[in-house]
C-alpha cells in the first residue's frame, strides 16, 4: 500500500528550485571531498519523533494526523512501520534509529514485549530487504514506563536495575539482528533531583556496573556494533549524569570503559549544556571519541530540548568541518532526532521537514569542504601557535623542559609580544563561504 500517493521519489533540483519538495543541495551521489555526500552523511530517520510522536505538550494532547491514529496493537506497530519505510525510501535516507518500545507495543509482561519485539523485528527485516535500508543504531526506552521514575541503572530499587538489563540485552540482540551497525545508551533518567535523598557514589557506581555488563554481552553475543553515549545535562531529572562530553568521558575513564564506547552527539543537548554543538563535536573528535550525531536545532530562547530539525546552515557548518576533520563519521552517521512542530500535524509536512534538515547539512558539508581545501582557517590557526613549533616552544611540546628551565628563560625576556585573535575578521570571512 501507498501511504504519500502523491509525493513521488524527492529529487535533487538545484538550489535554484522553487519546488518544495525537492533538495536544492542534498545530491546524494555528488562527489564532496572524495567521497558521495551519502557516505558523508549517513542520514537517518529517527523511528520515535517521526512515527510515534504524536504532538502532544503538558498543555494539550496529541495533534498529529496519521494514518495508524484509529489502530491500536501490532496492526498499529505494522503500519507505522510501512509508513517509514515509504518514507526513507522516497527521501533516500539509507537508515533508521530506534527504541524498543518505538517498534512494538509494551504488552502486559517482559516475556510479552519481547515476544512482540521478535515479531516486529521479522516484519521490519522484510521491509529492510525490500527497501535495501539499514539500521543506523537501537536503543531501549527505559525512561517512559513508570518504573523507571528514579531511573533505570542508577534506580535506587536493584529490582528496576534487573529490568533494565533485561531491556537492554534484549535491544541489543534485536538491533545485531537487524544488522544495527551502533547500540546507544542515552541516559533517559539516570540523574537526580535533590541530594537530599539521593547516593550519588552509589548511582555513579551502578551506572558503571551496568555499562561494563553490556560491554560483557556484546562480546558475549558477538556484535561488532560501536557502543555509544549521548550526553545530555538536564531533562527530564535536573542533573543528568551524562552533562556533556567532557563529564562522558571523564566518567568512562574513571569505570575503565573508555575503549569501549563512543559519544553520540546531540546539537540541542550541546546548547542546553550551554556549549556549542561544534563545541561538544570538538572535545569529542580531540579525544578519538566522535561516534555519532543527533542532528537537530534547539530555540536558545527556550530551556529545553525542543528538537527541531536544523535549518541553521551556519551551526551545520561549523559542525562539518568537525565531521570532516575526524575523517567521517562512519560507522555513526547523521540522525535526525527531530520532531515537526505540534502545528505541523499533516504527513507531508514530514517530507518538508526531512528536506529541510539534509539540505541544511548537505550545504554545511560543502561549505566546510570548500573551507578545508582553501585552507584560509587552518593556516590561520597554524599561524597562531607558531611559537610551539621553534625555540622554547618545542621544547615546551617535546617535553624538554620543566619550570626552572622556563624561569631561566623567562628572565631573559625583555618585551611579550602578542598577536591579534581576529575573531571579527575570521567570523566576517566565514559569513563570506555562507554566501557565495
Ligand atoms: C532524548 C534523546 C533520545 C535519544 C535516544 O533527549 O535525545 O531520543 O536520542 O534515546
Ligand atoms: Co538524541
Amino acid at each position: 500500500m501507498e501511504f504519500f500517493k502523491n509525493i513521488s521519489k524527492i529529487k535533487y533540483e538545484g538550489k535554484d528550485s522553487t519546488n518544495p519538495l525537492a533538495f536544492k543541495f542534498y545530491d546524494a551521489d555528488k562527489v564532496v571531498a572524495g567521497k558521495p555526500m551519502r557516505e558523508h552523511l549517513r542520514f537517518a530517520m529517527s523511528y520515535w519523533h517521526t512515527l510515534t510522536g504524536e504532538g502532544s505538550d503538558p498543555f494539550g494532547t496529541g495533534t498529529m494526523d496519521r494514518p495508524w491514529n484509529e489502530l491500536t496493537g501490532m496492526e498499529k506497530s505494522k503500519l507505522r512501520a510501512e509508513v517509514g519505510f515509504e518514507l526513507m525510501s522516497k527521501l533516500g535516507i539509507d537508515y533508521f534509529c530506534f527504541h524498543d518500545l518505538d517498534i512494538a507495543p509494551e504488552g502486559n509482561s517482559l516475556k510479552e514485549k519481547q515476544e512482540n519485539l521478535d515479531e516486529m523485528v521479522a516484519y521490519i527485516e522484510e521491509l529492510m530487504k525490500k527497501t535495501g535500508i539499514k539500521c543506523l543504531w537501537g536503543t531501549t526506552n527505559a525512561f517512559t514506563n513508570s518504573r523507571f521514575m528514579h531511573g533505570a541503572s542508577t534506580s535506587p530499587n536493584a529490582d528496576v536495575f534487573a529490568y533494565a538489563a533485561a531491556q537492554v540485552k534484549k535491544a541489543m540482540e534485536i538491533t545485531m539482528k537487524l544488522g544495527g551497525e551502533n547500540y546507544v545508551f542515552w541516559g533517559g533518567r539516570e540523574g537526580y533531583e535533590t541530594l537530599l535523598n539521593t547516593n550519588t557514589e552509589l548511582e555513579l557506581d551502578n551506572l558503571g556496573r551496568f555499562l561494563q555488563m553490556a560491554v560483557d554481552y556484546k562480546a558475549k553475543i558477538g556484535f561488532t556494533g560501536q557502543l555509544l553515549i549521548e550526553p545530555k545535562p538536564k531533562e527530564p531529572t535536573k542533573h543528568q549524569y551524562d552533562f556533556d562530553a567532557a563529564t562522558v568521558m571523564g566518567f568512562l575513564r574513571k569505570y575503565n570503559l573508555q575503549d569501549h564506547f563512543k559519544l553520540n552527539i546531540e546539537a540541542n543537548h550541546a546548547t542546553l549544556a550551554m556549549h556549542t554543538f561544534e563545541h561538544e563535536l570538538n572535545m569529542s573528535r580531540i579525544n578519538g571519541m566522535l561516534g555519532s550525531i543527533d542532528a537537530n536545532q534547539g530555540d536558545l530562547l527556550l530551556g529545553w530540548d525542543t528538537d527541531q530539525f536544523p535549518t541553521n546552515i551556519y551551526d551545520a557548518t561549523a559542525a562539518m568541518l568537525e565531521v570532516l576533520r575526524n575523517g567521517g563519521i562512519a560507522p555513526g552517521g547523521l540522525n535526525f532526532d527531530s520532531k515537526v512542530r505540534r502545528g505541523s500535524f499533516e504527513l507531508e509536512d514530514l517530507f518538508y521537514a526531512y528536506i529541510a534538515g539534509m539540505d541544511t547539512f548537505a550545504r554545511g558539508l560543502m561549505i566546510a569542504d570548500e573551507m578545508i581545501q582553501e585552507g584560509f582557517f587552518d593556516n590561520f590557526v597554524k599561524e597562531r601557535y607558531a611559537s610551539y613549533e621553534a625555540g622554547i616552544g618545542k621544547k615546551i611540546v617535546s617535553g624538554e623542559v620543566g619550570f626552572e628551565e622556563l624561569e631561566a628563560y623567562a628572565l631573559t625576556l625583555e618585551e611579550i609580544k602578542n598577536t591579534s585573535g581576529r575573531q571579527e575578521m575570521l567570523e566576517a570571512r566565514f559569513n563570506q563561504y555562507l554566501y557565495k
